[in-house]
């Protein structure tokens, strides 16, 4: 097994009141991102969606292992073939597998089988998981925590997208196997979600939600 290797961290650390000032810039910042359904159909620079990807692809991961794969799909002809397989799982979900508790609790959203936005969004981001990965000596190895650390990617790259002034939609068709087939992917990738990104279409709205308050959310001991 080859050695641990280490090499100074380089902290920097900030007096309480500028690190309350960042605390405080970045919530807000964070407070401003909606999730969106309407898209523009307007162009975004590839080199944005790839600096993003660079920020997700720093998420940590079990062993360090970064067991996930993003498809970035702007092609309008496989965008349009990810619309059509979606919404046939949509409709068989909305109108036949749903429990009506299930529908009852996505009702305030006001969402339906319709996905309009899979062709009209400049990107659909797919985010595979990974269950092994291959080692540079090309060996295969079990990846742990796959769900935690694709998740966690996830969040950093739904922040970075907001940050660079995109939108963007967290998209779970289920079960989403077609994304296999379509995109070309491994069986032993598990689709974890589409990330639906662009500029929000003008005239966008967003349903009126509230977020938990501190105290319904976490409890200090
Ligand atoms: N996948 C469906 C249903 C859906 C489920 C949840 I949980 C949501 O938060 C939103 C939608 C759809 O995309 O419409």
């Amino acid at each position: 097994m080859p050695a641990a290797k280490f090499h100074p961290l380089h902290f920097t650390e900030y007096p309480p009141e500028e690190m309350i000032q960042h605390a405080t810039d970045f919530r807000l910042h964070m407070q401003r991102r909606r999730t969106v359904r309407h898209f523009a159909d307007k162009p975004v620079p590839r080199e944005i969606i790839e600096e993003c990807l660079v920020t997700a692809g720093t998420a940590p991961s079990g062993a360090n292992l970064q067991p996930w794969h993003f498809v970035v799909v702007s092609d309008s002809k496989v965008k349009q073939e990810i619309r059509v397989a979606a919404e046939e799982e949509e409709k068989d979900f909305y109108n036949r597998r749903a429990p009506k508790e299930w529908l009852e609790a996505l009702a305030p959203l006001g969402t339906d089988e319709h996905k309009p936005f899979l062709d009209v969004a400049p990107y659909l981001i797919a985010i595979f998981g990974k269950n092994h990965s291959q080692l540079p000596d090309g060996r295969k190895v079990k990846n742990y925590y796959v769900h935690e650390s694709v998740g966690i990617a996830t969040g950093f790259l739904i922040a970075a997208l907001h940050n660079a002034g995109l939108v963007s939609l967290t998209h779970t068709p289920s079960p989403m196997g077609f994304l296999n087939t379509i995109l070309n992917r491994p069986s032993d990738e598990k689709p974890f979600l589409l990330l639906v990104t662009g500029f929000s279409a003008k005239e966008a709205e967003v349903p009126v939600i509230t977020k938990k308050p501190l105290d319904e959310i976490a409890t200090f001991i």
